[in-house]
């Protein structure tokens, strides 16, 4: 047993006094004992099993189905390291204000020790956390999405770098939540939510949180991204990375099928959520994904609209605030299947159709292991991971950002990145639709001041002698009757399909005010159920409008002052020059 991890274990027993303690060790007999438990405990709800093996509903509190930003902390010893950005708290005030919720806080309930590995077996990117968590709903997620058990621990020998992600339901009150990350002593805590972001800390607080302030110190990148696989048809293998905030249709991209007008091209999924990056010694990005499960949004998903999802999540899957039918299978707002009489909703109760309630939350979830996914890459696993031919920074925007269009330089690449703005969606609590700032959709993830954020990645950009393209997307500008004029999903694409071509030196584009954008007749529409005239429309860059969006990314970069890195701003000057020209 690894000294390091026995102590801390020891230390949080005696400050939580649990009941019984329990090491997970990521077995199968483990995990048909903890859903047995589960089950027994009514956090989790078999269902159809003959339907539907190995899968289970879990239906959460209420008021606990979202990431809670406003309850979120940076707990660097500064406030200028969190940055304008982040809610900081000092590590003294979180000792005195958190670190009391904790005490007794595991009385009655069992402690569960669960080590866990975030990226590929054998990786030396690859990072180890611990986990010790009151919830077994904790346990048996975190068993998807993470390699799980002795597999972390071997992959720790002896050493004392590991992450430590303390996690108690407390009392599960919004009034006694908090999620704190210290980056410098590489520990997190979470109190009072049992939901994923907020408690499967593997996630966005191990993976995006402390690893970005890791691969700031250690030269890398943590980000909010999806990792593809494009094989075009001549068979040219290319790997592209896409930043969009959550609830923006990652997971469906990363799972795109091709539209049956364009045969030959093949996409494989390496990663859906986040992507670790590193300038590998032959001047390219690489990517690995640390994560080993998919918590995807649930309505939405369809046959129609992401199959190979529809498919991973038929066996060995958790399914988290979606509604329940009578025979024992789940629904969804956006699923294939029609409502039928009976269902129960999200919180348990009779649904009425009528009622104009949602049956599933906006924001239910499955959780699925990727090695289900019928398009998994062969590279998933590799410790390498896969080199970046392009970057997308994508965000929902119902106006002014055209479908696609292309950086000229890093630099450029990392304004366009930087000057990310969406509108809000059901992920986080809060209004939803407000459009906010939301710099490589990292705004609510990033670790440290996101100006030296900026910084970090124009620092990246110097040790690669081959960058990857950067381009944004928007698949969701709308008509004025607020319908998407973009058909999206598989017919996106078209627009991969450009972006490689640029990639590889080819590709028509003109030279706009903002950057590279394609011409119309660029984009291949051979099939699809879109007229050329209405990607000219999706194409249009309007100086009047990029005019009003000066204003605005000025004040977003005053907010960092001097942490604002000078590229940013010379990028910001000289947009300003174009659009005024
Ligand atoms: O934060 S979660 O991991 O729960 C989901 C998301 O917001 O992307
Ligand atoms: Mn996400």
């Amino acid at each position: 047993m690894n000294t390091h991890v026995k102590k801390w274990v020891d230390e949080i027993a005696a400050l939580t006094t649990p009941d019984r303690v329990v090491w997970c060790d990521g077995s199968e007999e483990e995990r048909a004992r903890l859903t047995e438990e589960a089950v027994k405990t009514g956090v989790l709800m078999p269902l159809n099993q003959e339907k539907m093996p190995g899968c289970y509903l879990h239906r959460s509190d209420s008021s606990d189905v979202a990431r809670t930003e406003h309850l979120t902390f940076i707990c660097s010893p500064k406030e200028e390291e969190a940055g304008p950005t982040n809610n900081w708290m000092s590590p003294a005030d979180a000792d005195k204000k958190v670190l009391p919720l904790f005490k007794g806080a595991m009385k009655g309930r069992t402690m569960y020790v669960v080590p866990f590995l975030m990226g590929p077996v054998g990786s030396k990117f690859s990072k180890v956390g611990v986990e010790i968590t009151d919830s077994v709903y904790v346990v048996i997620n975190m068993r998807i999405m993470t390699r799980m058990g002795q597999v972390a621990l071997d992959h720790l020998g002896s050493g004392e770098e590991f992450t430590r992600c303390l996690h108690s339901l407390g009392d599960l009150s919004p009034d006694r939540r908090f999620i704190c990350h210290f980056p410098q002593k590489n520990e997190i805590w979470s109190v009072g939510s049992g939901y994923g972001g907020n408690a499967l800390l593997g996630k966005k607080c191990l993976a995006l949180r402390i690893a970005s302030t890791l691969g700031q110190r250690q030269g890398w990148l943590a980000e909010h991204m999806l990792i593809l696989g494009v094989k075009t048809p001549a068979g040219k293998m290319h790997y592209v990375t896409g930043a969009f905030p959550s609830a923006c249709g990652k997971t469906n991209l990363a799972m795109l099928v091709p539209p049956a007008s364009m045969p030959g091209w093949e996409i494989t999924t390496v990663g859906d959520d986040i992507a670790w990056l590193h300038p590998g010694d032959d001047g390219r990005l690489w990517a690995i994904n640390p994560e080993a499960g998919f918590f995807g949004v649930a309505p939405g998903t369809s046959m129609k609209t992401n199959p190979n999802a529809m498919r991973t999540i038929r066996t060995n899957t958790i399914f988290t605030n979606v509604a329940l039918k009578p025979d024992g299978t789940v629904w969804w707002e956006g699923h294939d299947d029609p409502p039928v009489e009976g269902m129960l909703d999200w919180q348990g109760k009779p649904w009425d159709p009528k009622s104009g309630d949602k049956a599933a939350h906006p924001n239910s979830r499955f959780t699925a292991p990727a090695a289900q996914c019928p398009c998994i890459s062969p590279e998933f696993t590799n410790p390498n991971g896969v080199p970046i031919s392009a970057i997308l920074f994508g965000a929902r925007r119902q106006r002014r950002v055209p479908l696609v269009f292309q950086a000229e330089t890093w630099q450029h690449g990392t304004f366009l990145g930087a000057t990310l703005a969406s509108e809000t969606t059901a992920a986080a609590t809060g209004k939803v639709g407000v459009l906010r700032r939301d710099s490589m959709a990292m705004q609510p993830f990033c670790g440290y001041n996101m100006g030296d954020y900026l910084s970090h990645w124009l620092e990246v950009g110097q040790k690669l002698t081959k960058p990857p393209g950067i381009f944004r997307v928007n698949w969701f500008r709308t008509d004025p009757d607020g319908k998407f004029i973009w058909p999206g999903f598989g017919d996106n694409l078209r627009v991969l399909k450009w972006v490689l071509e640029r990639c590889d030196g080819g590709g028509k584009a003109v030279k706009t005010a903002i950057g590279w954008v394609p011409t119309a007749d660029a984009i291949d529409l051979d099939g699809a159920a879109i007229e050329r005239k209405q990607v000219e429309e999706l194409l249009e860059v309007d100086a009047a409008d990029w005019h009003e969006a000066l204003e605005l990314q000025k004040e977003y970069f005053e907010k960092f002052g001097s942490h604002t890195p000078g590229g940013m701003w010379k990028e910001h000057n000289e947009l300003a020059k174009r659009v005024a020209a």
